[in-house]
Parts: C-alpha cells; structure tokens; sequence
C-alpha cells in the first residue's frame, strides 16, 4: 500500500506532469551527477579547482533576487487567524488560483522528491519535511541547508508526519508568483521563484512560517533568531539567541571572531538563522537549530569582518548573484580591495561601477555550517543548548542605543514586540525605511500576531528560568552618517557586558527604556573610541523615545481587541517612564 508521502508525491506529479521523477537520496554520487548535468546547462558554473574546491556559481533571473513579501500568504481558515501583518487568502481561493500555475508545470523536466530532516538527526525537537522541485539550484542548495534524502525517508518510515511543500520554479514571471503557507493542514505551496526564501520551503516557509503555528500549537518556541555560545575565561560557556530583522547581523554575530579572544572570551556557533526551542527538563528553554547550512548576506563579508566565515565557504559552498573574475573566483562589495580587472557583474556581463555594483546586494554563499572554525562542538547535540538569554536588535540610525536590559519578561517581550528596523535588500521593496519588525518575524509568523504575543507572554510564565531580554543597535549612526559602533567582532564587548549582568554583575543606570550600561561598564580596552562617542551610543533621548512610543501605539492599534492587554500596559507604563524624565528636566 501506498505511504502518505507516495500518495503526494503522485498527486503532484499527476498535477505537474514531470517527464521523470527522481527521488533525492543526499548522497555524494548523487550530487557529482547533479552538478554535472546543472553545468551543462548553466545553471551553475564551477570555480576555481584550487582555491574553491567543489564551489558553484549560480546566477538567478534578475527579477528573481530577494524574497517577495507582498506574495507570500497565509492562507487560514479564517482571515482573523493571519492577523493584520500577513496577507491572506482562504484555502480553498488559494488553490483555485494556483493550481493552474503548477498543471504541467514540470512537463518534459525532472520532478526532485527532496525528505528532509529540520534539526540534528537525532534529536526528538527535529522535524520532517519533504519538498518536491524542479529546480537543480534549488536541489543542491537544499542539501546544503538541510539533512536531506535516504537520513530523513529513514526518520520518516511509513508516518504522514512530514511537512510537504510543493514547489516549482513556473515561468519565474513576478506576476504569477505565489508563496502559500496551509497553516491547518502544514502544508506548503511555492510557485514562480527560485530565490532562497521563497524557494527553499525548508528555511522561512517550514521553520518559521509553520513551525510558529506548531510552536504556538504545542507550547514551544520557532524564533528567527542566531543561537552562539559565549566562553569566558574559565571555559564556561553561556548560550543566547539573538533575533535581527533579516540583513541585520545575526551571521556575522553568530560567527563572530571574538576582539577579547586574548582575554578568553570566544564565540561558537550552533546556528545563524532560526532557533526552535523547547522546555528542557533542567528548566531551562534549550534551542536547535533546525538547519545544517547557512545562506549568508555575501557583500560586506570579508576577512576583516568575518574571518569564520571566509574560511568556511572555500569548499563545498554555492554563490548567488556575485562578481565572477577571470581566475574564476568570487567577488562582491567589501570583500576587500580593488574589483578585479576583467571581472564579470552578477548578471554575467562585464563589470562596470557606472552600471551596477559586481555583487547584488542580497547576493549570497550557501555553505554546510559545520565548516566554519567556529562551529560549537553543541552543534548537533540532541536535546539542545539551555539559553540565558534573548537578544532583539535592528537598524536604527539614531534612538535605540548600544545595548539595553529588559526589566523582566514582560517587558522583554514589549521591548521584542515594538521591535524596529530600516529595510534591507533581503526583501524586494524600498530600502532604509523604518518598519516595526516584532521579534524579526514580520514577515515569517504564520499566525495572529497579537496570538503570537500572547504565546511569548505565556512561554515566560511556563519557563522556570526565562533567558534575561536584551536589545542592541550595532547600527547607530552620528552626524556624519557614519556608524558610530565598530560592530562585528567588537560586538562581544557587548556580549561580555550581557554575560555580566546574567551572572547579576555587570554595571547600569535605569532608564526609562531599560537597564542601559554606565559609561565604565563595557570593556574597551584595545578601542579607539572617544568617550563622547560612547557617550553618544549609550544615549537615551527621550525625545525620540516619545515619537518612537507614538509609533509603536500606531503598531499595536492594528491588532484591534486581539492585542494582550499586558502589552498595551507596558506601553503604558514607557510612556508614563518617559513623561516623569521630561518633568524632572524641566
Ligand atoms: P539574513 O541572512 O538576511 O537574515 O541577514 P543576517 O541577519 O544574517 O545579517 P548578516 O550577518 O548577513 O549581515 C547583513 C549585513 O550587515 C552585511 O552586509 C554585514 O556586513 C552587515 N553587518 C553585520 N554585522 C554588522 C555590525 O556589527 N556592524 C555593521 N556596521 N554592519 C554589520
Ligand atoms: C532572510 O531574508 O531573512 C534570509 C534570506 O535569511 S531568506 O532565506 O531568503 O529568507
Ligand atoms: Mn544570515
């Protein structure tokens, strides 16, 4: 008798009519005859056998580069259940109209069957899921990002318990390009792109989007959030999970080569993109990280900044979208010197600065994660890591400071909620625009989000002991439009700071925002940084505070009645904070 996963995959072939199918097996064989055929017909072009062993360049269609949100749908039973922040369709409408985009949409091509695990292999936290394609890009960077073929079919057996999500690359026009999310049935349909968030249903579409709904369901945490280890000089190690709108930093502080390495504190990392977390039985919330890849930001990435990283993606790693220079190697803005003579742009035509920058700005490497020298020894750890700690962040050019501590979870959790970011390439859309971006999931919870908030609050109650909620602001700029904070490795100084005040040390001034760090209480040693420019980073303006409470007032009214009333105390109560700060001025 036919499993549930046969019976699928023979529903999508009847639907899309491939001319073969092939079901992934993950092995090596298998991927040396991919990469054979995809360079035969250009999907991917090898690189230098020397310097970039096993390493392919892919470019993708122009219109074709970033992850599409205005697309991308929830489509619940009911409207009311994706909330104001998603869009929405009902299933039924969804897939009336789409349908029709995926009938013989594979005619005359290859059907891939892809299972695949979400999490280390051995762990009860991880997940199955399964995708089919017809996209040799999207094959080979799966394998990459996930524990894909004959492990995950083995995990499964004969069980339905599996995520599917169907996808095809259509006739990649923007017009009918759809990303659906089947929140009741944990299903998953993607059609017209081939671009990483849209097209690798493991990453966005399976680990945020549905396994929110799961998380929701269940009573555990799917976050987008980077998990690392702090070591301190004793060798003790500490492990926090950071939540940055996309393009803001969670690879960089993942992997970061640690400044106070000299004094022993020193970064590991167990993921870059997504944590899923569950109660462990010490009390503790522990994270995974479901993937076994990392799809990083390519431009701004070099041995300056993220020394872990350049090491890592000499092997075995895709690039997407970036310069290509006569020697055969990869090329992209910031990745140090000059651009090279003779070098073609990431649409594969002579580079030429007036035209286009080499590297598209959302350009990327796809690399197994397990290369990089940092990877904690953690990294595949059944039961997960035990966070201490929750970190939010974004862009913002001025009010949020460096750093700041949450005064408990609640708070935390308003601090997470009224979370905002200036826009990035990672998206399609304008860049450098303010938007309120809770937790970083704007645009990857698969639920209400007023729902979403009241889970957060609910999970605090349930933790015996909550990680401690930070917020930071590697991005804070002077006058001249410069970043006032060195950022990357010097971010541990930081870290140190947070590490401190979770072992109930560490030194801070209340303010109306939170517990922000005294002038003394960061480590600076070996940093040229003038005391007025940490003056400037540590700053809190009530002015631009009151403006931001307007704002995030805006935020919350759009979830109507649904909103916790909690949240709209804690917002409340800022405001109250900061009035008592202007009458004491005056
Ligand atoms: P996604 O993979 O899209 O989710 O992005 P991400 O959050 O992993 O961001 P990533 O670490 O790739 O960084 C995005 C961009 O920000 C890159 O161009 C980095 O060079 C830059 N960046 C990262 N960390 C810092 C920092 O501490 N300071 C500054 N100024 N830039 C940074
Ligand atoms: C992001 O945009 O947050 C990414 C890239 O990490 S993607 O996988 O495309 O979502
Ligand atoms: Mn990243």
């Amino acid at each position: 008798m036919a499993t549930p996963l046969e019976k699928w995959v023979e529903e999508a072939a009847q639907l899309t009519t491939p001319n073969r199918i092939h079901w992934c097996d993950g092995s090596a064989k298998e991927r040396e005859q991919y990469m054979e055929l995809a360079v035969r017909e250009k999907t991917f072009h090898p690189l230098n056998e020397k310097t970039y062993p096993n390493c392919y360049l892919h470019r993708s269609n122009p219109n074709d580069v970033a992850r599409t949100e205005h697309v991308t749908f929830i489509c619940s039973g009911k409207k009311e259940d994706a909330g104001p922040t998603n869009n929405w369709m009902a299933p039924k409408e969804a897939k009336e109209k789409v349908s029709p985009l995926f009938r013989g949409a594979m005619k005359g091509r290859t059907m891939y069957v892809m299972p695949y695990i979400m999490g280390p292999e051995k762990s009860p936290y991880s997940k199955v899921g399964v995708q089919i394609t017809d996209s040799r890009y999207v094959v080979e960077s799966m394998r990459i990002m996930t524990r894909m073929g004959k492990v995950a079919l083995d995990r499964l057996g004969s069980s339905a318990d599996f995520v599917p999500g169907l996808h095809s690359l259509g006739d990649l026009n923007p017009e009918r390009r759809y990303i659906l999310h089947f929140p009741d049935e944990k299903l998953i349909w993607s059609v017209g792109s081939g671009y990483g968030g849209n097209a690798l249903l493991g990453k966005k579409c399976f680990s945020l989007r549905i396994a929110s709904t799961m998380a929701h369901e269940q009573g555990w945490m799917a976050e987008h959030m980077l998990i690392l280890g702090l070591e301190d000089p004793s060798g003790k190690v500490t492990y926090m999970a950071a939540a940055f709108p996309s393009a803001c930093g969670k690879t960089n502080l993942a992997m970061m080569v640690s400044a106070l390495e000299h004094m022993g504190y020193k970064v590991w990392t167990i993921g870059d993109d997504i944590s899923w977390m569950q109660i462990g039985p010490d009390g503790y919330l522990h994270a995974i990280n479901p993937e076994a890849g990392c799809f990083g930001v390519a431009p701004g990435t070099s041995n300056k900044t993220n020394p872990n990283v350049m090491v890592g993606l000499h092997r075995n790693a895709l690039f997407t979208n970036v310069g290509f220079t006569p020697e055969r190697e990869v090329w992209w803005e910031g990745i140090d010197g000059e651009p090279p003579a003779g070098m073609l742009d990431w649409q594969g035509e002579p580079y030429d600065p007036a035209k286009r920058t080499a590297a598209h700005p959302n350009s990327r490497y796809t690399m197994p994660i397990t290369q990089i020298p940092c990877i904690s020894p953690r990294f595949e750890d059944p039961q997960g890591v035990p966070i201490s700690a929750f970190i939010f962040g974004g862009r913002r050019a001025r009010t949020a400071p460096l750093v700041y501590e949450a005064f408990d979870w609640a708070h935390g959790v308003f601090v997470g909620a009224t979370m905002g970011s200036e826009t990035t390439a990672a998206a399609t859309g304008a860049v450098g625009v303010l938007r309120r971006d809770p937790m970083a999931m704007l645009p990857f919870c698969g639920y209400n989000m007023a729902d979403y908030f009241g889970h957060w609050l609910a999970m605090g109650k349930r933790v015996p002991h909550p990680p401690k909620i930070f917020h930071v602001n590697w991005f804070r700029k002077g006058p001249d439009g410069k970043f006032l904070w060195p950022g990357y490795g010097e971010n541990v100084r930081v870290m140190k700071w947070m590490l401190e005040r979770i072992e109930g040390k560490g030194k801070a001034t209340e303010t109306p925002i939170g517990y922000v760090p005294t002038a003394d209480a960061l480590t600076l040693d070996g940093l040229n940084i003038s005391r007025q420019t940490m003056e400037d980073l540590l700053h809190v303006d009530p002015a631009d505070w009151v403006a931001d409470v307007e704002d995030s007032k805006g935020f919350f009214e759009k979830f109507g009645d649904k909103l916790p009333a909690e949240l709209w105390k804690q917002h409340e109560q800022l405001a109250s904070r900061l009035e008592r700060v202007a009458v004491a001025k005056k």
